[in-house]
């Protein structure tokens, strides 16, 4: 099979979506005719893509200002001015990661349990190291007892070596451990997995603090990237689940993963218009080339166009 083209990747991932939005749509659209049955079509249409409400009634007011101006004639017309305003919100969250070569850098990746934080550090180390970077994984998801086991698988495929102790360790420790490695003079890519299942949200957030703590304290000079990893699966509960993380523990930059997996791919336009944090990369596969470095152009039109 031919390997598909970037865009072409993007858009097999983000398939669902599109089939979804698109259908209904067209559907929508296939009278030509403005009326209030519309609008109420169109609201109940974008809230069950998790659009969020915010996203749907500034579009319906929008539509509604530029139709009682005449500005808009037919309802094809309205998917244009959806694809304007959601460009308007996307386009603020794209900022790719930047990272420095030749100087070490640290990625924290958080997020719940089975979001995808393990495959996306696989995938990412991945494409760093066909990128020419140095890349050290960190096991500090000491709690389930395979999560080292799967790191190392993915180290092993990557060719990135892992540093971890024992199951049951602090994950602070291990931790502690890279940064003393960095202190040697590493100066690859550092990424740190960390569990996502633990018995109460208290001891997760107080465990996630507590390795942020010590890569604060043992490489000040160095800003980390807090990397919260989010299931689009899980639709709008995504956006609760990334708040509680923004507030407890600090990001500065969002994956969405499983994106192949869903109809719901909207709900990317709620994150960042809720959370605007920076979207740095996409997940659309489980496989080593599914992780896309976040472009809103592309992303918008492959679920409009
Ligand atoms: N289809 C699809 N599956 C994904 C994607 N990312 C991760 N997965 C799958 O989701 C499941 C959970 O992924 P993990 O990487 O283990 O998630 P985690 O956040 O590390 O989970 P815990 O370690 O339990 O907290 C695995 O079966 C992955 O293969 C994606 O972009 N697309
Ligand atoms: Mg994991």
């Amino acid at each position: 099979m031919a390997k598909l083209g970037f865009f072409e990747k993007i858009k097999a991932g983000l398939a669902k979506t599109r089939d979804v939005l698109t259908m209904d749509l067209n559907d929508l659209f296939s009278k030509k005719v403005i009326d209030k049955d519309l609008y109420d079509k169109l609201e109940e249409l974008l809230i069950g893509a998790d659009m969020g409400p915010q996203f749907t009634y500034d579009l319906i007011d929008d539509v509604k200002k530029r139709v009682s101006r005449q500005d808009l004639q037919n309802a094809d017309e309205i998917k244009k001015v959806m694809q304007e305003r959601m460009n308007g919100i996307l386009q603020k969250v794209d900022k790719p990661l930047i990272i420095p070569k030749g100087k070490p850098f640290i990625i924290m990746t958080i997020g719940v349990n089975g979001s995808g934080k393990t495959t996306t550090i696989g995938k990412l180390a991945g494409s760093l190291k066909s990128d020419g970077y140095e890349v050290m994984l960190v096991a500090a998801d000491t709690f389930r007892a395979a999560a080292v086991e799967q790191l190392e698988i993915w180290g092993k495929r990557v060719g990135a070596p892992v540093i971890k102790q024992k199951t049951n360790a602090d994950p602070a420790a291990v931790v502690f451990d890279a940064m003393a490695k960095i202190k040697t003079g590493y100066s690859g890519v550092v990424i740190v997995d960390t569990a996502g299942r633990l018995h109460t949200r208290v001891n997760l957030m107080e465990e996630l603090k507590k390795v942020k703590r010590v890569i604060n304290k043992e490489m000040p000079e160095l800003l980390p990237e807090i990397l919260l990893i989010l299931d689009a699966t899980t639709g709008q509960n995504a956006v609760s689940q990334a708040k509680t993380f923004k507030e407890e523990i600090g990001a500065t930059g969002i994956v969405l993963t499983k994106l192949d997996g869903t109809s719901k791919g909207g709900v990317l336009v709620r994150i960042a218009s809720e959370l605007a944090l920076p979207v740095r990369y996409i997940g659309v596969g489980e496989g080593l080339d599914d992780l896309r470095v976040f472009d809103s152009a592309d992303f918008t039109k492959a679920i409009l166009d």
